[in-house]
């Protein structure tokens, strides 16, 4: 059967253009799809830079403005790999023109903006998924499979944290490639909006709505030279963020991040303590769940370490043989499967625009919890 292609045109060649570029490459070699991803043209203002990544990853063109691929008839989807404070623009200018849209994570600098990013793609009625590529490891996957069949019962907590360290150094600049995320103006927010954010969408697709939280931030190096102006200017961002919260199913929340965790690089892990059962998982041991089951025969009961690689688990069936795992590139392949699978069946892969505002509401909240140091309500999307 001939597959339809579906044209993406990147903007970005950072770390995330990378990912989603590997994943649009493989994901047909390893599902059976209706759509195929074609590397239609890769945008971004540096030129030489733009088409060194077009070569190395193999889109067909370039570009060096962002409104002149919008534009282009022959641009089916648009993928958005830009800071935080990009997104809203391009995303409703290629709602307008009628384009699928891509784009990265947090959905926008805050509640309000992204409300308008949801109105504009409703409106025009384009497929849109946001990029929070963590509900796709297989073994976050089950863990939700294992939630929604009943195992946990009655949930009593939510506990995750997101701990780095790569900006304990205060030589670290704000702006500049990869740097733009110590950039207030460019990222809206710190941890909050980079890894809690990673955090709360999980917790919302895991275990349903927040209904209140309370926050404290910390901004622990409070001046950096910014890389565009190469003066020394005050952080605007958290540099840690902690709050407790109360989900609408009853259970209570801890969620903490930072990047002044020494040691850590990318440990992001989630457990969930339900009457019956309890999950846990880690990002750096990422195709392993650990799962405990009160249920179980008492000589025997513990910690089970499921190595999720079976054909059984979701997604391995399509990769190589029990045993053999896949890690952090598998979850972008995965997302993208399921947005062209969702393009195939008219049922859009979660989580659309709309359902990433969730999330959105939630880091305000956080943020003004932080900021006058009371319990806030979370807005209702
Ligand atoms: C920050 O270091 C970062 O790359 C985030 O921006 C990603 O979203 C996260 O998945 C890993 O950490």
């Amino acid at each position: 059967m001939s597959l339809k292609p579906l044209n993406i045109g990147m903007i970005g060649y950072g770390f995330m253009g990378r990912a989603h570029s590997n994943a649009y490459a493989k994901v047909n070699h390893f599902f059976d799809l209706k759509y195929k991803p074609v590397l239609k043209a890769a945008c971004a203002r540096d030129e030489a830079k733009v088409k060194a990544f077009a070569e190395k990853w193999g889109y067909e063109s370039v570009e060096t403005d962002w409104r002149k691929l919008i534009a282009r008839k022959d641009i089916d989807a648009i993928d958005i790999c830009t800071p935080n404070n990009t997104h809203a623009e391009i995303a409703i200018a290629a709602a307008e023109a009628g384009k699928m849209i891509l784009c990265e994570k947090p959905l926008a600098m805050n509640g309000p903006e992204g409300s308008k990013m949801v109105e504009a793609v409703e409106r025009a009625g384009v497929p849109n998924i946001v990029w929070y590529n963590y509900r796709r490891v297989p073994a976050v996957t089950l863990a939700k499979k294992l939630i929604d069949d009943g195992k946990l019962g009655r949930i009593f907590h939510y506990r995750a944290k997101f701990l780095q360290d790569w900006t304990i150094n205060p030589e670290v600049p704000q702006g500049g490639a990869g740097t733009w995320r110590l950039d207030v103006a460019a990222a809206g927010s710190g941890v909050s909006g980079d890894l809690l954010a990673h955090c709360i969408d999980t917790a919302l697709w895991l275990n349903g709505d927040l209904a209140d939280v309370c926050a404290m931030t910390e901004t622990f190096v409070k001046e950096r030279k910014h890389a565009a102006t190469g003066q020394i200017q005050k952080v605007g961002i958290d540099d840690a963020c902690t709050f407790m919260g109360r989900f609408k199913n009853g259970s209570l929340a801890s969620f903490e991040s930072t990047r002044y965790a020494r040691g850590h690089k990318a440990l992001y892990t989630f457990e969930i303590n339900g009457e019956n059962a309890s999950i846990f998982w880690d990002l750096h041991d990422l195709h392993r769940l650990q799962y405990f089951d009160h249920r179980d025969g008492g000589l025997t009961r513990g910690w089970r370490s499921i190595h999720v690689t079976d054909g059984e688990h979701p997604y391995m069936a399509n990769w190589w043989v029990p045993g053999l795992q896949i890690g952090y590139e598998h979850s972008f392949v995965h997302q993208v499967k399921d947005f062209l699978e969702g393009l195939a069946s008219g049922n859009l892969a979660m989580p659309t625009f709309r359902d990433a505002l969730r999330t959105q509401y939630v880091l305000d909240a956080v943020l003004e919890s932080a900021a006058d140091q009371r319990w806030h309500k979370v807005t209702t999307v």
